[in-house]
This record gives C-alpha cells, sequence and structure tokens, in this order.
C-alpha cells in the first residue's frame, strides 16, 4: 500500500512512522505555552527530528475539549513562520494540523506536505478543494460535534461500526472532490467526541480500520482516556501512551502521533524488531 504526501512517498507494509507533536499554542492540553512561538517551536521540531520523527505535525489552534476558537490570522501567524523555517531546516515530513482550508492552503503553499484534517466531519468542501489541487498527504480524522461540545455527552449506538461507516461515507467524499485515494490516512480521532469506553473499544477494534486498505494514524499521547482509567496526571501518561503505540503497530497501524517521540519510537522499534522474527519462526 502506498501513501503519496506532498514530496514523499511511503510503502507499507513497512516500519511504522512517527509524527511528532509541535503544538504552537498556549493553551493545548499537555504542552500549550511551551512551543509558543517560532524560535522554541522550530527547536522542539527540529529535537523531535533528531529524536526519531519522520513526520512533525504543526498546529496553531488547539483542539481540545472547549477550546477558544483562534481566527485564521491568528493561526497564520503562528504556524506559517515555524512551517518556512522548518522547510529550509529539516528533512521530515511537514503536516499541518488545522480545521481551516486557508490555513491548510497557506501552509502548503509554504512547504508543508500534509493536511491533518480533525474536522473532516464537516460538510463544506474547501478543505477537500485545497488538499486535491496540491498533491498533500490528506489524514481524515473522526469526530463527533466539534472541539467545543464533543465531550458534552458523546453518544453511539455502536462506535467501532459508525467510525468505519464514517471513513466509508468520506472516504468517497474526498475523492469526489479530487483528492487521490493514494494520498488518504484514516485516523479514528482518540478523544474527539468519545467517552473513556468508546476510544478504549475503538482501539480494541483497530483491526476493523487497518482493513480499509488505507493506512491508519493513531493519536493516543498523553489524553485524557489514560489518565482517566489509570488514575495518572499529565505527566504520568507515557507508559499508558506507549501500551496505546505498540498496541496500534501490533494491530496494523502505520502511523504513530506522540508528544513523546524518543521513547515512543523506540519501543516501537523494539516490538516491530521482535514482531518480524515471530513472522520468520511460524
Ligand atoms: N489529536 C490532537 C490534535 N490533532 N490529529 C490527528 N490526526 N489525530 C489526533 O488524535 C489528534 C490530532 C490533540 O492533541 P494535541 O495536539 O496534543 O492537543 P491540542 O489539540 O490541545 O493542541
Amino acid at each position: 500500500m502506498i501513501w503519496r504526501a506532498g514530496r514523499f512517498t511511503y510503502e507499507f507494509p513497512g516500519r511504522a512512522l512517527i509524527m511528532g507533536i509541535v503544538n504552537v499554542t498556549p493553551d493545548s492540553f499537555s504542552d500549550g505555552g511551551q512551543f509558543y512561538d517560532t524560535e522554541r517551536a522550530v527547536e522542539h521540531a527540529l529535537k523531535l527530528e533528531a529524536e526519531g520523527a519522520d513526520l512533525l505535525d504543526i498546529g496553531g489552534e488547539s483542539t481540545r475539549p472547549r477550546s477558544a476558537e483562534v481566527s485564521e490570522a491568528e493561526e497564520l501567524r503562528r504556524v506559517l513562520p515555524v512551517i518556512e523555517q522548518l522547510r529550509a531546516r529539516s528533512k521530515a515530513a511537514l503536516s499541518i494540523d488545522t480545521q481551516k482550508p486557508e490555513v491548510a492552503r497557506r501552509a502548503l503553499e509554504a512547504g508543508a506536505d500534509i493536511v491533518n484534517d480533525v474536522a473532516a466531519n464537516r460538510e463544506a468542501p474547501a478543505m477537500w478543494e485545497v488538499a486535491a489541487r496540491s498533491g498533500a498527504g490528506y489524514v481524515l480524522m473522526h469526530m463527533q460535534g466539534t472541539p467545543q461540545t464533543m465531550q458534552q455527552n458523546p453518544v453511539y449506538h455502536d462506535v467501532v461500526a459508525e467510525v468505519a461507516a464514517f471513513f466509508a461515507d468520506k472516504l468517497l467524499t474526498v475523492q469526489n472532490c479530487g483528492v487521490p485515494v493514494e494520498n488518504v490516512v484514516l485516523d479514528p480521532g482518540i478523544g474527539f467526541g468519545k467517552t473513556l469506553e468508546h476510544n478504549l473499544q475503538l482501539l480494541a477494534s483497530l483491526k476493523r480500520f487497518t482493513m480499509l486498505q488505507r493506512p491508519v494514524l493513531l493519536g493516543a499521547s498523553r489524553k485524557s482516556f489514560i489518565g482517566k482509567l489509570l488514575g495518572a496526571e499529565m505527566n504520568e501518561r507515557l507508559p499508558g501512551s506507549i501500551a496505546c503505540a505498540l498496541w496500534a503497530v501490533q494491530n496494523g497501524v502505520q502511523i504513530v502521533r506522540t508528544h513523546d517521540v524518543r521513547a515512543t519510537g523506540q519501543a516501537v522499534r523494539m516490538i516491530e524488531e521482535i514482531s518480524r522474527r515471530q513472522g520468520r519462526q511460524e
């Protein structure tokens, strides 16, 4: 299976890709304010790359539950200089994490390779038209509602079936808008309009999504469901996050989105080497 993403083409099965998170925000749920200026964001991104990130996901608007919406001008002010500098200084693939088509368009123009679309549940086609024109990779993520409303009372009849149906429906929609299927990655959107139980059910059923003939991305890093399940504060969630990453890779997920690149990358490499030998022995 091929994934085309701007300047990059990835082939799977292969080793899993590590996507490092670069939040150029004052209010992200786990690291808000830490990398909230161009220089610090760029240094952090280069550090994540040195630690083994294949992809760098740059975001200028927090999507944590009940987060404040950011204007287009402010979001552009945060992310564009970071993307421009990384395009010159980094060899990693660059992803723009945004809900706004104009931010995606300008980010791609500045050198981003991938649109990470957490709001793929919208109806308007503008984002898909931007992705179609550019040849960028496109992350199609499931969310119920919006970041402002999503955790109020998420309800599903069958969360796994509904996310699978969403993927099937949106895969057709984005292709109708001109996004080549080879550019699309699917993401069940852990924590986006989901209870603890929904998140665990989605993780337990990842094979339903990895069967769909597109690469799957998973972002569980430091999320609150880990804290809820384990009674772990934000700075205690690395073991739970790594467990999710390893489970995901063992179930066929090709891209892991994480704040903790070195630790997660090491754990993933370890399990991949062991799994490969198991395949040879059987
Ligand atoms: N999670 C977050 C943001 N973007 N994109 C994808 N594709 N998948 C995810 O699971 C995902 C995402 C939330 O994490 P973070 O960026 O650390 O927080 P915030 O949204 O508060 O900036």
